[in-house]
């Protein structure tokens, strides 16, 4: 078997120092050096392409990489919204970058129930995921895309509302925001192109083994 598989993995991020860590403790080495774009892991027939996070569904989906690390809230945002040619699947959960996506409301902005949020404006950077649950829901309200310090937006008046990534919660506190309902639990997921072959699969299983107590650990 002389196939070697294509994993992206997030260049410089919350993703990327977790990663570094399950390979290393695998006794995988990893490094995302600022030369090269590839960086090929002796240990194992495995490829590293370092790429914005963003990218990562899309490369998996087109098959330029086979595998790719990423949050389930960006791979979720990309399904939804290439619903047509979408090629890329969840292979493995790895239970690490745990984080959850949520309604915040300012204090001025009476939220009881989800009926609430009818007609208003909600900022975020994830509007797939937002269209998707209000469309499930049976609510409707504008869509505020932002690329970035989304947690400003309602105090510049750019939206009533926002639905962002939360952790501790510690942003939306100093931003004088409540969380009131998480949309999304999200962690770092292994996904792959739906079409890759079994030895590519099985190098992946592999992979999954390897790491296996490191994911634990973490
Ligand atoms: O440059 P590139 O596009 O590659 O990276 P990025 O800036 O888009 O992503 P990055 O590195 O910030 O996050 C990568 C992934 O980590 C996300 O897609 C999530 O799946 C996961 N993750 C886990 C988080 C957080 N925790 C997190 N706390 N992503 C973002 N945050 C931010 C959040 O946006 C908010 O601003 O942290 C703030 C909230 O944190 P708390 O602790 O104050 O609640
Ligand atoms: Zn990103």
């Amino acid at each position: 078997m002389s196939d070697r598989i294509r994993l992206a993995i997030q260049k410089k991020g919350r993703l990327t120092e977790s990663c570094r860590q399950i390979f290393n403790n695998s006794g995988l080495s990893f490094d995302e050096g600022e030369r090269e774009l590839i960086y090929t892991v002796p240990e194992m027939p495995i490829d590293l392409l370092f790429v914005r996070d963003d990218d990562i569904p899309a490369l998996v989906s087109q098959g330029v990489c086979d595998f790719g690390i990423v949050g389930l809230n960006v791979f979720e945002e990309t399904k939804f919204g290439e619903t047509d040619n979408f090629n890329a699947e969840i292979f493995a959960k790895l239970g690490i970058s745990k984080c959850r996506l949520s309604i915040a409301v300012p204090k001025n902005v009476r939220f009881n129930t989800l009926d609430d949020l009818n007609n208003l404006k909600i900022a975020t950077t994830y509007p797939q995921i937002v269209q998707n649950f209000l469309r499930g829901k049976g609510l409707s309200a504008q869509i505020v895309r932002l690329n970035g310090s989304v947690e400003i937006a309602p105090s510049l008046k750019l939206s009533d509302v926002i639905v962002d990534i939360v952790s501790s919660g510690a942003t939306l506190k100093e931003n004088n925001l409540t969380e009131v309902m998480p949309i999304l639990n999200s962690e770092a997921v292994l996904i792959s192109n739906r079409q890759i072959s079994d030895d590519k699969r099985s190098i992946a299983n592999n992979l999954m083994a390897r790491i296996g107590r490191a994911l634990t650990m973490n």
